[in-house]
C-alpha cells in the first residue's frame, strides 16, 4: 500500500566491462529484498528479445553491423522495455539496472561516433534516480581474470570507453571505488540506495 505518487526507484549501475556491476546488482537485490522492498534486477542489453538476440550475435562477433545501426538497436532494446519499466516503477517496484543509456553513449562514442548523435535516441527514456558508477582503471579491469571473447572486451577500446564515461559523468553520479573488496564496495552502495528508495517512496517525480 502506498499513496498514488509513491513509486519504486530507478537505480542504474554503470562502468567498464569487469568492473563488478553484475555482482553488485545481485547483492543490492538481495539486500533490498531482505529489507522487504519490492525490487527487481534488470540488465541491458536484454538479450532475450528479438532485438536483444541481434545485439548478442553482434557482441559475439557472429554478425557485423554498421556502428550507427548497432547503436540504434541497443537504444531500441531499452525502448522496448520502457513501458514495462514505467509500470513497474509506478506500482512501487524498485529496479536495479545493470547498464543503461550511459553505456549506449559511452561505448558508441568510444568508436568515434558523435556524442550528441549518440544521445538523441535515448531522449524520452526514463531518467534514473541514481547512477552508481563503479570506477576501475581499464588496466585493473583487464587483470580481473581476463576478458571474455566479446567484441568490446579489449584494453585499448575500454580506455576509450573510460574517457567517454568521464565526459558523461555529472554531479548526480555516485562514483564508487570498484577496486575495493566486494563487501566494501557494497557498503558504499547501500546507504545511497536506501536514501534514493526512500525519496522515491515519498513521491519524487518520475522524469524522462
Ligand atoms: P554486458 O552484458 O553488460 O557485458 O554488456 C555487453 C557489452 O555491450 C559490454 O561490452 C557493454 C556493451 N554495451 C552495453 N550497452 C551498450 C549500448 O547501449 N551500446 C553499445 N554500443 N554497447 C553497449
Ligand atoms: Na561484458
Ligand atoms: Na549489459
Amino acid at each position: 500500500n502506498h499513496s498514488s505518487d509513491s513509486r519504486g526507484a530507478l537505480i542504474v549501475l554503470e562502468g567498464l566491462d569487469r568492473c563488478g556491476k553484475t555482482s553488485q546488482s545481485s547483492r543490492l537485490l538481495q539486500y533490498l529484498e531482505g529489507l522487504g522492498h519490492a525490487v527487481e534486477s534488470w540488465r541491458f542489453p536484454d538479450r532475450t528479445t528479438s532485438v536483444g538476440q541481434m545485439i548478442s550475435s553482434y557482441l559475439a562477433n557472429k554478425s557485423h553491423l554498421d556502428d550507427h545501426t548497432i547503436h540504434l538497436l541497443f537504444s531500441a532494446n531499452r525502448w522496448e522495455k520502457r513501458s514495462l519499466m514505467e509500470s513497474k516503477l509506478k506500482s512501487g517496484t524498485t529496479l536495479i539496472i545493470d547498464r543503461y543509456s550511459y553505456s549506449g553513449v559511452a561505448f558508441s562514442s568510444a568508436k568515434g561516433l558523435d556524442m550528441k548523435w549518440c544521445k538523441s535516441p535515448e531522449m524520452g527514456l526514463l531518467a534514473p534516480d541514481l547512477v552508481l558508477y563503479l570506477d576501475i582503471s581499464p588496466e585493473k579491469a583487464a587483470e580481473r581474470g581476463g576478458y571474455g571473447e566479446e567484441r568490446y572486451e579489449q584494453l585499448e577500446f575500454q580506455k576509450k570507453v573510460a574517457q567517454s564515461y568521464k565526459m558523461l559523468s555529472d554531479a548526480s553520479w555516485k562514483i564508487i571505488d570498484a577496486t575495493l573488496p566486494i563487501e566494501d564496495v557494497e557498503k558504499q552502495l547501500t546507504e545511497t540506495v536506501l536514501d534514493c528508495v526512500a525519496t522515491c517512496r515519498k513521491g519524487k517525480p518520475l522524469l524522462e
